[in-house]
C-alpha cells in the first residue's frame, strides 16, 4: 500500500535505526556486557524502549556529579505491561519483591494501568526482566513505536459484560504484540536467531510504527480510561444486557510542545461501530493504516492523531474499510458520566467485593509514618482475588470473597490504607500527577513530588467553600507531554520551568472536552491566589449539578474548546 504520491521526505533518524536493528536487537547484548559504564549507547537506548526499558539518570544529583566529573548516575526505568490492569496477588508480591531487590523500593502505578520500576542499574537489568517474565508478566512493547499496554475499565462491578470486554482488551494486546524473538533472546536467554529471515513482523514490518500507539477499551458510563485521549478506543455498546459491539474511536493524544502550535492535544473522533467479531480486525486495520500513512519524517508529527487530523476521520475510515474488507457501521448511542474511580467498597455482579484505594499519584512506597507498601503486601499474602490497577493511578483490591473480607478489612485498618484517613476531599481523590523529577529526563518542573502539597493548600479553600465532598478533577505534569492527561483535568497544571506552571481550566467531567489555557507561567506561590477566588465563586454561584469545569466556562474564565462528539450520539 503506498502512503503518498508526494516526493519522499527525509526519514526521521529512528526510522533508520529500526531498519538496521535486526528486529530490535541493535547492540543491546554487547552494551549490557560492558560494565565500564552504567549507560547503553544512544542508539540502543532508543531500541530498549521497545523492550519496556528507559535509560535515565538521577537528576537530583546530576549537577553534583558533573562538578565531580563523574558519569551521570545512570539507572533504568522498567515498565511492565498489565493488559486491562489486572494481576494476581502472586504477581503483586513478585513486583513488590523485585522493587525491593533491584529497584528503588517503590512501585509506580502508571496512568496506563502498568507497573513501573525506577532505579534499576545496568548489571541488574537482565535478571530483573527475567524475573518479571517468570512472574508471567512482561515488558515487551510497554514503550516504543508499537501498540502499548492496552487499557480497560478495571472495575468489575460495572456490568455483566465486563469480563468479556476485559478479555477483548487482552486479545488486542496479544494480537498487536511484536513477534520478534529479540526480546526472548536478549532477556530470557533464548536461542540466538542467526538471520533476520527467521524473524517476521506480520503487522508491523521491519520499521514498526512511526511513533508510539495507544489502545483503550471503555464500558460506559465510566470513562476512567479517558478514551478520547488515545490513538484507538473501543466503547462497549451494551443492549439488553448484552455486548453487541463497539464504537471505535481514533486520533486522540495529549502530547504537545510549548511554543509549537503544530503540536497539540487532540480528542479522538468516533469513527463508527463494529461487532465483537470484527473488532480485532478493526484494531489491526487502524494500526496498519497508521503504519502506512503516519508521518515517518517528523517524530513531532508522527502520532495517529496527526494522521487523522490531516486527512479527516472519513478518509481514515475508508482506508480502514479497504483493509478490513467490510463496512464500519454508523456509531451507536452511548453516554459517559465521569473519568474518576469509584472509591471504597463496591459489590460485583459476581457477588464478590471490590475495594478501590486511593494511592497518591500511584506511588506505592513505605515512609516512616505510613507503611503502604507493607500493608498492600500483607493483603496480597492473604488475598484470593485479584489486584486491578486503575487508569487514575489507584488500586482495586478486586474479587474479595465473603470469607476473606473481614481479614482484609482488618489489614486496611491496621495499616491506615482506608481512603478516609488519607484523602479527605473529592479534590485529592481526583488528583493525578506524572512522575517528573528526579527520574524523568524530560521534566521541566516537579509534578509527583509537588502536587500533594499544592492540593493540601487548595484543600483549605475547598473546605472553607464547603466543597469537601465535591469531585473536581485536578492533574499535573512536569512538562507538556501530557503523561497524566492534564488537558483533560478540570484544573490542569503543565510545567514550564522549575516552580512555574501553565494553568488550564474547563475540561469536561466526562472526559469529552479539553481544557483551555487560563494563565501562563504561574509561580507555585501564586497558584492558590489565582484559583482560590474561582473555587469560592463556584461554591456560591454554581447551578444544580454544575461541574467545576463547566462553571469555569459559563463564568467566562475560559472558552469551551472542541467537545468529543458524544452529545449527539446520545441525546438527552
Ligand atoms: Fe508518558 C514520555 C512517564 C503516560 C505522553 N512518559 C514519557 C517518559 C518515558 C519520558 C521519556 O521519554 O524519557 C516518562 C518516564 C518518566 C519516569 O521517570 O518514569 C513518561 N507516561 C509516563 C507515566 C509513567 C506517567 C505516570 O506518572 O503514570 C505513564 C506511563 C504509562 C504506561 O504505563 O504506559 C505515562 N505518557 C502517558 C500518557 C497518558 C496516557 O497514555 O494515557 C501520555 C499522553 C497521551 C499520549 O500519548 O498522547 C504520555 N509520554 C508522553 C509523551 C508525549 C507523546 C507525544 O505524542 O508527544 C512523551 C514524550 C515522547 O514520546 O516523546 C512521554
Ligand atoms: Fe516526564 Fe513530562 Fe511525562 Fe511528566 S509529562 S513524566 S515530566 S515526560
Amino acid at each position: 500500500m503506498s502512503a503518498s504520491t508526494d516526493s519522499p521526505k527525509k526519514l526521521a533518524k529512528n526510522e533508520g535505526l529500526k531498519t538496521e536493528s535486526n528486529f530490535l536487537r541493535g547492540t543491546i547484548l554487547e552494551g549490557l556486557a560492558d560494565l565500564s559504564t552504567g549507560a547503553l549507547s544512544d542508539d540502543d537506548t532508543q531500541l530498549t524502549k521497545f523492550h519496556g526499558i528507559y535509560q535515565q539518570d538521577d537528576r537530583d544529583i546530576r549537577a553534583e556529579r558533573r562538578k565531580k566529573k563523574l558519569e551521570k548516575a545512570f539507572s533504568f526505568m522498567v515498565r511492565v505491561r498489565v493488559p486491562g490492569g489486572v494481576c494476581t496477588p502472586q504477581q503483586w508480591l513478585e513486583m513488590d519483591r523485585l522493587s525491593n531487590t533491584y529497584a528503588n523500593h517503590t512501585l509506580k502505578l502508571t496512568t496506563r494501568q502498568a507497573f513501573q520500576f525506577h532505579g534499576i542499574i545496568k548489571s541488574n537489568l537482565k535478571t530483573s526482566i527475567k524475573e518479571i517474565n517468570d512472574a508471567l508478566l512482561d515488558t515487551l512493547a510497554a514503550c516504543g513505536d508499537v501498540n502499548r499496554n492496552v487499557m480497560c475499565n478495571p472495575n468489575p462491578y460495572l456490568s455483566e459484560v465486563h469480563a468479556e470486554v476485559l478479555k477483548f482488551s487482552q486479545d488486542i494486546s496479544d494480537s498487536l504484540s511484536p513477534q520478534t524473538s529479540a526480546y526472548h533472546e536478549i532477556w530470557l536467554d533464548g536461542e540466538k536467531v542467526q538471520s533476520t529471515e527467521q524473524d517476521e513482523e506480520p503487522i508491523y514490518g521491519k520499521t514498526y510504527l512511526p511513533r508510539k500507539f495507544k489502545t483503550v477499551v471503555a464500558v460506559p458510563p465510566s470513562n476512567d480510561v479517558d478514551i478520547f485521549a488515545h490513538c484507538l478506543g473501543f466503547i462497549a455498546i451494551v443492549e439488553d444486557g448484552k455486548l453487541v459491539g463497539y464504537n471505535v474511536t481514533v486520533g486522540g493524544g495529549m502530547g504537545m510542545h510549548h511554543n509549537n502550535e503544530k503540536t497539540f492535544p487532540r480528542l479522538a473522533d468516533v469513527m463508527g461501530f463494529c461487532t465483537p467479531e470484527q473488532a480485532l480486525k478493526v484494531a489491526e486495520g487502524v494500526v496498519v493504516i497508521q503504519r502506512d500513512y503516519g508521518d515517518r519524517s517528523d517524530r513531532k508529527h508522527a502520532r495517529l492523531k496527526y494522521t487523522v487530523d490531516d486527512h479527516g476521520v472519513d478518509w481514515f475510515r475508508e482506508r480502514v474499510e479497504e483493509y478490513v474488507g467490510f463496512k464500519i457501521e454508523p456509531a451507536r448511542p452511548f453516554k459517559f458520566e465521569d473519568t474518576g474511580d469509584r472509591f471504597g467498597w463496591t459489590e460485583g455482579v459476581d457477588g464478590k467485593h471490590h475495594l478501590t484505594l486511593y494511592i497518591p499519584n500511584g506511588r506505592v512506597k513505605d515512609t516512616p509514618d505510613f507503611k503502604m507498601m507493607t500493608g498492600l503486601r500483607e493483603i496480597a499474602k492473604v488475598h484470593d482475588g485479584d489486584f486491578r490497577l486503575t487508569a487514575n493511578q489507584n488500586i482495586i483490591i478486586g474479587s474479595i470473597s465473603d470469607e476473606k473480607k473481614p481479614e482484609i478489612e482488618k489489614l486496611i485498618a491496621e495499616y491506615g490504607l482506608d481512603n478516609e484517613s488519607r484523602a479527605k476531599t473529592g479534590l485529592r481523590l481526583n488528583s493525578m500527577a506524572c512522575v517528573a523529577l528526579p527520574t524523568c529526563g524530560l521534566a521541566l518542573a516537579e509534578s509527583e513530588r509537588y502536587l500533594p502539597d499544592l492540593v493540601g493548600r487548595l484543600e483549605t479553600v475547598i473546605e472553607e467553600a464547603g466543597l469537601r465532598d465535591d469531585a473536581i478533577v485536578i492533574r499535573m505534569t512536569g512538562c507538556p507531554n501530557g503523561c497524566a492527561r492534564p488537558y483533560l483535568g478540570e484544573i490542569g497544571f503543565v510545567g514550564r520551568s522549575p516552580g512555574k506552571y501553565n494553568v488550564y481550566l474547563g475540561a469536561g467531567f466526562d472526559g469529552s472536552r479539553l481544557n483551555k489555557l487560563y494563565q501562563e507561567n504561574v509561580k507555585e506561590e501564586d497558584i492558590v491566589d489565582l484559583l482560590g477566588p474561582i473555587i469560592q465563586r463556584y461554591a456560591k454561584e454554581r447551578e444544580e449539578g454544575e461541574r467545576f469545569g463547566d462553571f469555569t466556562i459559563r463564568a467566562g474564565y475560559v472558552k469551551a474548546v472542541k467537545v468529543a462528539r458524544t452529545d449527539w450520539w446520545a441525546p438527552n
